[in-house]
């Protein structure tokens, strides 16, 4: 009886040992593809028996980033399962693993399990984490179109950039380093949105905005008398229509008048200044702040602006630019009449006005 069990014992291990029948068939991962990296956080692999395996308890199998671990007494537990598929949580940053499965049964007369052939299948590329440290530098304010932008994003591979919205690329996905000059679309004046998305190798997309403000305007100063002061101290206000870079007192020029102080307003220090100015002798004064000297934050330099007053015994009234000529024949012609009314009554007698800015 005992030889006949003995017979038995090695004819069922004869089965079991056959090396082309001691693996698992059709092992493959419902979820991932070999060598793709893809963001799930589960991996489900699936196989089935050995085929003519008449002696089979389950299976010892291990998931992990060792291409060579080997599943053997020293690293199988417990008992085998059963199954003929398992899902594993997993995750990483683009990281490589290996799904290693053996059959097996137990033999009595050992005493221990007895291992099939080892199956080894991957590399699977799991990336479940985001990339990171997305920063996008654009201009605060610009003149030129295209701009520069520059794209940094720790794991991420391919990108997204657009005027309209996230992720509006018609499919266009270029590396991340293709670009370092973007086209604005709307190139109106004021704030443009640009839209960027990165992704990496497996999808993971992040995203952030950046705001630039487009200006193709040249600054303007409008020149303003404020006051005329008992000590002949024309009070004059300049104030620009956008904040400038670098006006100071010298870049303003006066004709037949000397600047005796120069005031950047306490709210507004790079867009209104107050100046008083001393006239030499009668006649007109000029403010001129010529073009160029001055520009926006954008680039754009300064158009030119004057403003013209009147020192002295007569009073003219506001003229726009092309009125110039035709106020200085009109003020030539009054003022010969007028030095004979004054002449004929010298209480009728002026100290200044503003003419025009
Ligand atoms: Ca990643
Ligand atoms: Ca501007």
């Amino acid at each position: 009886m005992k030889t006949l069990l003995i017979l038995i014992h090695i004819l069922v291990a004869s089965v079991v040992y056959c090396e082309d029948q001691m693996h698992v068939e059709n092992l493959i991962s419902e979820t991932h593809q070999i060598n793709q990296p893809l963001p799930y956080t589960q991996i489900l692999m699936s196989w089935e028996d050995p085929s003519a395996y008449t002696a089979l308890d389950g299976y010892f199998m291990a998931f992990n980033q060792n291409s060579d671990y080997q599943l053997d007494h020293t690293t199988i537990t417990g008992e085998p399962f059963t199954g003929k598929s398992q899902l594993f949580n997993c995750s990483g940053d683009d990281d490589t693993y290996y799904f290693h499965i053996v059959p097996a049964y137990f033999d009595f007369n050992l005493f221990e399990y007895v291992l099939g052939q080892q199956s080894t299948v991957g590399p699977y590329r799991i990336d479940t984490i985001l990339p990171y440290n997305l920063n996008v530098v654009a201009p605060t304010i610009t003149s030129t179109n295209p701009i520069d932008l520059t794209i940094t994003a720790m794991g991420a591979r391919s990108m997204c950039i657009s005027n309209s919205g996230f992720g509006d690329c018609q499919g266009q996905w270029p590396d991340l380093t293709t670009y370092n000059k973007w086209y604005l679309a709307d190139t109106e004046d004021g704030p443009k949105t640009i839209f960027v998305q990165c992704k990496d190798l497996a999808g993971n997309p992040v995203e952030t905005a950046v705001v630039t403000n487009f200006d193709q305007t040249a600054p303007s100063a409008s020149i303003m008398l404020s006051e005329f002061t008992s000590d002949d101290i024309y009070n004059v206000t300049i104030e620009f229509n956008e904040e400038i870079i670098g006006f100071e007192v010298n870049d303003i020029t006066v004709r037949n008048g000397k600047i005796v102080s120069f005031i950047p307003d306490d709210i507004f220090p790079d867009q209104k200044y107050k100046i008083e100015i001393c006239p030499e002798w009668e006649g007109l004064v000029t403010v001129h702040i010529p073009e160029g000297i001055t520009r926006d934050r954008a680039g754009n330099v300064n158009t030119s602006s004057s403003l013209t007053l009147s020192y002295g015994s007569y009073a003219v009234p506001a003229l726009n630019v092309w009125g110039i000529a035709v106020f200085f024949v009109v003020i030539q012609i009054s003022y010969l009449y007028y030095t004979k009314i004054k002449d004929a009554n010298p209480t009728t007698y002026y100290v200044g006005s503003a003419i025009f800015s």
